[in-house]
């Protein structure tokens, strides 16, 4: 096939500030910051073969049972014929979930834009972020510095202006690497990039690549956007915009709530702190309910009420620790904020209660039941 197909303008964003970060030897730097004397020895997160009349996959081993060619996925009982002297750990996935949590709340000081790839690997969107950094390098660093000093982990991050160079940056320097890909530099740094590297091109597409005698990010670049879809269909298409560093892939994040909160009306009005207390017992309890749901807790409480006149005020109450997630404990903080700036004698015809300053609910900042335990 020709290759010179009319070569049509492709659009490239460059607008975007995008990291990639993603953790060194997870889980089996987790194992050894544990039990630090396992980090002298080739270390393999497995059930040991000897124990499982050889069943079992490596889930990842340290990087001195990778000098040995063992890696993730690779049977266990390969694993322990290439490295005899390894030692095996078994998996301990609450406690990789609880370090992942961890940190998911240092990405979170920097941005919500964050999509979740695996348990220690994530994409953050910065061009907008929540310390106003200009410079996404320096969020790279921070975040890396950051994760290390609460967890005692490596990382490596990647940062560029989409998710495709954001990703290869991040493994360019592994580990504790920090790499960027500029959009200047994007032709040398895709030109020598192996073709096995680029996304999607695994052990099946490999052999097709070096037949068409595609090695490596030139030998791709000069191929055409038809010749591509004809060999490789839709993949063919992403290829042709990946190698010329394009990629609109948008992070996809869960929007995080910044409040969670129920209010009703009433019609008629309220006019005793009866009623007034009833109202605010349900709305606590529905609260309550709400941020369990989402495994959220808070530190601040906000109460609103409007009065028959519609004059409407909200009041808040913020502690230091975060409040119980218990409908006595939030109905205890309403009632506090009612006492002291309410009035049911004036008709009220709303009542709402909101949790902000929110969290998510992990193993370290539980907070200790003080109003009832269930
Ligand atoms: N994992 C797994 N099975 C696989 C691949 C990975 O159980 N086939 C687990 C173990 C890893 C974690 O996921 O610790 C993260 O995977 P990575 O591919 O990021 O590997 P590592 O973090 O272990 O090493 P690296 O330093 O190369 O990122
Ligand atoms: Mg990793």
């Amino acid at each position: 096939m020709a290759q010179n197909d009319a070569i049509l303008p492709i659009n490239i964003n460059t607008s975007r500030k995008v990291i990639h970060v993603d953790m060194d030897a997870f889980y089996a730097s987790i194992e050894e910051r544990e039990q630090p004397e396992l980090r002298k020895n080739p270390l393999i997160i497995a059930r040991d073969p000897r124990k499982t009349g050889g069943k079992g996959v490596v889930a990842t081993a340290n990087y001195l049972a990778r000098q040995s060619g063992v890696h993730s996925a690779m049977s266990a009982q390969k694993a322990l014929e290439l490295c005899p002297k390894a030692v095996f750990q078994t998996p301990n996935f609450t406690l990789y979930r609880a370090v992942s949590d961890q940190i998911h709340e240092i990405f979170h000081e920097y941005t919500d834009k964050i999509e979740p790839i695996a348990f220690d690997e994530a994409y953050l969107d910065v061009t907008d972020n929540k310390k106003d950094i200009e410079s996404a390098v320096e969020v790279a660093h921070q975040i890396q510095s950051e994760i290390f000093a609460k967890t005692k982990l490596t990382c490596s991050t990647g940062i560029s202006y989409n998710k495709f160079l954001a990703k290869l940056a991040s493994e360019y320097q592994k580990p504790v690497g920090v790499a960027v890909v500029l959009p200047e530099d994007v032709r040398e740094f895709l030109d020598k990039l192996p073709i096995e590297k680029f996304r999607g091109v695994g052990k099946k597409t490999v052999p097709k690549m070096h037949e068409l005698k595609i090695f490596n990010g030139k030998d791709l670049y000069q191929k055409s956007e038809l010749y591509l879809i004809h060999n490789f269909g839709r993949f063919g298409d992403a290829l042709y915009h990946h190698v010329r560093g394009s990629d609109d892939r948008p992070i996809e994040y869960l929007r995080e709530r910044k409040s969670i909160g129920k209010e009703s009306t009433y019609n008629p009005n309220l006019t005793t702190d009866n009623e007034v207390e009833n109202e605010l017992s349900n709305l606590a309890r529905n609260v309550a309910i709400a941020m369990k749901k989402r495994q959220k807790h808070g530190k601040t409480l906000v109460l609103k009420l409007r009065y028959a006149d519609f004059e409407t005020i909200t009041k808040r109450q913020t502690l230091t620790e975060f409040i119980e997630n218990s409908e006595e404990a939030y109905l205890f903080y309403a009632r506090q904020l009612f006492e002291e700036f309410g009035d049911s004698q004036r008709g009220i015809r709303l009542l709402g209660i909101t949790m902000t300053n929110l969290a998510s609910i992990n193993f370290e900042n539980i907070t200790l039941p003080l109003f009832k335990s269930d």
